[in-house]
């Protein structure tokens, strides 16, 4: 049995269980994944303070997992908040679905749009796009300026999602979508199906990733700078 963690890096149980859902859908049968809620930090992640602060209870979460023996991790968060620090830590491969998803999509054609929640949270977009040589793939960056939380909760936010990303697709000429939000994993077929274009879930896309590499027994490289964190001594908050 392989098993893959799914950590949701803000606390809400909720958006946890959305995600968890569309995780499993795609795994495959001797695969078992786990949606992990973080134990602590923030409810939502919006700003690069949340984002920040989301990092422990992530890492928390990453410690429990080698403990347990898990064999590979999805950060499910746009930002791919920690993935560097959860690579020294895991024994298997970690995946963020910003990576993920974009990777995916440039696959599918000459260039991507991502549409994300909040327009604050664009910039932590591009930054990805750059670090992971997908800025040439993606062709515009946009926010339906949604709340996280929102997209659970909302009755329109299927409806405003799906008309972002249609304006995206048709603003920027791109063949496919990025959905820039873990909370929009569920919303993947249907704006689709709407908009007639692929549309990419990072949450399915990186769960898949881990599933295949860890099925091709590769993990990270550990000899250099993803080496476990030479231990010393922390001083706690009091
Ligand atoms: C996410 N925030 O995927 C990001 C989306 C964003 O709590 N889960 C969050 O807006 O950056």
């Amino acid at each position: 049995m392989t098993r893959i963690w799914v950590i949701n890096p803000n606390t809400t149980r909720a958006m946890t269980s959305t995600i968890e859902v569309c995780a499993r859908a795609v795994a495959s049968d001797g695969v078992e994944v786990t949606g992990v809620t973080s134990e602590f930090g923030p409810p939502s992640i919006e700003s690069h303070y949340d984002e920040a602060m989301s990092v422990p209870g992530l890492l928390a979460a990453i410690q429990r997992g080698e403990a347990e023996g898990v064999d590979g991790y999805v950060i499910a968060c746009f930002g791919d908040p920690g993935l560097d620090a959860a690579r020294e830590l895991a024994t298997g491969p970690v995946i963020g679905i910003a990576e993920a998803a974009m990777q995916t999509a440039s696959n599918l054609g000459r260039g991507f749009s991502i549409v994300t929640t909040l327009g604050r949270t664009i910039g932590r977009a591009e930054e990805l796009a750059e670090r992971y040589g997908m800025s040439r793939f993606c062709r515009g960056y946009h926010a339906c300026e949604i709340p996280v939380l929102d997209l659970e909760t909302d009755p329109m936010a299927m409806k405003l999602v799906t008309d972002a990303c249609r304006e995206a697709v048709e603003q920027d000429g791109s063949d496919a979508v990025v959905l820039g939000c873990a909370g929009m994993a569920d919303m993947c077929r249907h704006i689709s199906e709407e908009i007639g274009v692929p549309v990419v879930d990072g949450v399915t896309a990186a769960t898949l990733t881990v599933q295949s590499l860890v099925t091709m027994g590769l993990r990270t490289g550990k000899r250099g700078e993803f080496a476990p964190p030479p231990p010393k001594e922390y001083v706690e908050k009091s």
